[in-house]
């Protein structure tokens, strides 16, 4: 198949997808003198060059500790990274800029929760609801918070096809549950949860609900005033900003409500010899200097994202994710891991009795970047009584040419490793 990468909608172009490219320079480059073909976003995506510009102009022109300086310096720069705490809120539609915390990427997010809110809300006896779909980041800081209180992790189970199994979820909350946190989409089986059907059902019983939304933030629009989630999570890096840049959203009520998660400047009224007030939000849980440039970088990853139009792109993602489950399947003996009905372009999958580790490092020789191992969701691979799996995880800039090639280059290698 040719690139048929500009879709059309009533004979006008809507998507273009080797124009879009253009703004990836990495995406031009090459490994072992073959064209990269980078099928590893969901590990993190390429920048645009306008956000690597973003944080050349911030070091050229800016550089300076925001919040703290009268001086000029430090007003652009304040100026810059709460314009993108703005930027932020107005992406997931959260009702106040306050209700945005910058943080290093999900991972923090979702340990500020469980050490913050986790510490003060579980005592003894106590159940927390995750599933068993959650990357280790939504499970570990669970696990040292009920180990820590003596409280209880149960988890939703999910179907061979990579769906989490909603009725059981009404067996697993009691009276004893006093949270529910849940990944939107699965790294692994690329499967998108129905979330808002889950917060209803926890909110119903009086459940709180965070949402792990690492891997839906780069793929489709985030409303959490219309999910009506407690907490949400993002990492920057997954959705075309800098490294070690992220959110937690948290309701105002609740942020409110918790403990700071860390100590030192920034997040103080006063100090004294005697003790200390805290700072109200969001600076409450930002100690110390932050990430200033990862921070602005994330409103520019928006400020691009809104420019190409999230709705074509959505729509350009499904075509790919279509198209390269077809041809994945045409390959005889690769087996899918998560056929759920609803999908981002992510596809985990085995190839025979292949390691895929072997299968990772051909295809890595042959210029195709995808994943191996367990994706940090050792419990899916459980389940799955399964070592890994290869993982090829698409973005709206990869295109049906690279599905082709990466196709061709699967059934080269088991060629060769047979
Ligand atoms: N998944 C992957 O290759 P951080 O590292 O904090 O930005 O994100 C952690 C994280 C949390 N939840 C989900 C669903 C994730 O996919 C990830 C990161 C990467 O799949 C690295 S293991």
């Amino acid at each position: 198949m040719t690139d048929g990468d500009v879709i059309a909608k009533e004979g006008t172009q809507i998507f273009d997808v080797q124009k879009v490219r253009q703004d990836f320079p990495l995406l031009s480059r090459q490994v072992y003198n073959k064209n990269l073909i980078y099928l590893d976003n969901a590990a993190t995506s390429q920048k645009p060059q306008q956000v690597i510009d973003t944080i050349i102009d911030y070091y050229t022109l800016r550089n300076s500790n925001i919040h703290r300086g009268v001086h000029a310096l430090a007003a652009e720069a304040t100026e810059a990274y709460e314009n993108s705490r703005e930027k932020v809120r107005e992406f997931i539609n959260a009702k106040h800029s306050h209700e945005i915390i910058f943080t290093r990427g999900t991972t923090e997010s979702i340990n500020l929760v469980a050490y913050s809110w986790g510490r003060k809300n579980i005592k003894e006896g106590d159940e927390i609801i995750i599933s068993e779909m959650e990357h280790h980041s939504n499970i570990v800081p669970w696990q040292m918070l009920c180990e820590d209180k003596k409280a209880k992790l149960k988890f939703i189970p999910f179907t061979d096809d990579g769906e989490l199994i909603l009725e059981e979820l009404d067996n697993l909350i009691t009276s004893k549950t006093k949270l529910i946190s849940v990944v939107h989409v699965s790294n692994t089986l690329g499967t998108i949860n129905p979330v808002k059907e889950i917060i209803a059902r926890a909110h119903a019983a009086g459940v709180p609900v965070l949402v792990d939304g690492a891997q839906a933030a780069p793929h489709f629009a985030i409303d959490v005033q219309d999910l009506d989630c407690d907490f949400y999570t993002i990492s920057g890096h997954k959705m075309f900003g800098p490294t070690g840049s992220g959110i937690l959203y948290g309701k105002e009520n609740f942020l409110n409500d918790m403990p700071p998660f860390q100590g030192g400047g920034e997040m103080i009224k006063s100090v004294t010899m005697e003790g200390s007030t805290y700072n109200e939000l969001p600076f409450k849980f930002e100690a110390g200097t932050p990430n200033i440039e990862g921070g602005i970088g994330i409103g520019t990853a928006i400020d691009y994202l809104k420019e190409i139009g999230r709705d074509d792109l959505i729509k350009y993602e499904h075509e790919l994710l279509n198209y390269a489950t077809a041809q994945l399947k045409e390959i005889k003996d690769l087996r899918i891991i998560g056929e759920a009905k609803n999908k981002v372009p992510v596809i985990s999958f085995l190839v025979g009795k292949i390691h895929p580790y072997d299968l990772g490092t051909l295809l890595d020789k042959m210029g195709i970047a995808i994943r191996t191992g367990h994706h940090c969701t050792q419990p899916i691979m459980d389940r799955f009584k399964i070592p890994g799996t290869c993982r090829a995880s698409f973005a709206f800039y990869n295109t049906k040419e690279e599905v082709d090639i990466l196709v061709e280059a699967i059934e080269k290698a088991k060629k060769m490793l047979s």
